[in-house]
């Protein structure tokens, strides 16, 4: 039954979307290449995602007791910049002061978070879960230039 639901969901979303893909491509111009990615991403889960991880620029910062690797970044103001968090020894959390960015690495786990950068500055991240004698030097600094 689920399978079933699953695929009239899927046809009905193909069918209400193609008649508009075809709408608004044809009387524009139809080598559009724009709206042929349209199409192609819509029948694809998640697609939006990982076109986001995709453009955007990845640094990775591996967390382990009691430390970040590398624990200073730069970027630009604007850039599009993903932080891919790996996990390597212990649980960590991973904060970056003055914003809403707060999560929780296992070890062995990957986490992308995506870097705020509408601001110029320099703000320290942090670890903001217990994880030792080393936790309250557990810190880095991220810088956002101009
Ligand atoms: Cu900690």
């Amino acid at each position: 039954m689920k399978t079933l639901r699953i695929l009239l969901l899927t046809s009905f979303f193909l069918a209400a979307c193609a008649p508009v893909a075809t709408d608004t491509n044809s009387p524009s111009s139809p080598s559009d290449m724009e709206g042929a990615d349209d199409t192609g991403g819509n029948g694809e889960t998640g697609a939006a995602a990982s076109s986001d991880a995709a453009t955007a620029r990845v640094i990775e910062i591996t967390a382990s007791n009691w430390a970040f690797a590398p624990s200073t970044i730069s970027v630009k103001k604007g850039e599009n910049v993903v932080v891919r968090l790996r996990g390597d020894i212990g649980i960590h959390g991973f904060a970056i002061r003055g914003t809403n960015v707060s999560v929780t690495v296992n070890p062995g786990e990957v986490i992308d978070v995506t870097l705020p950068t509408d601001a110029e500055g320099s703000f320290e991240f942090f670890c903001n879960v217990p994880c030792g004698e080393g936790h309250k030097d557990m810190k880095g600094t991220l810088t956002v230039t101009a």
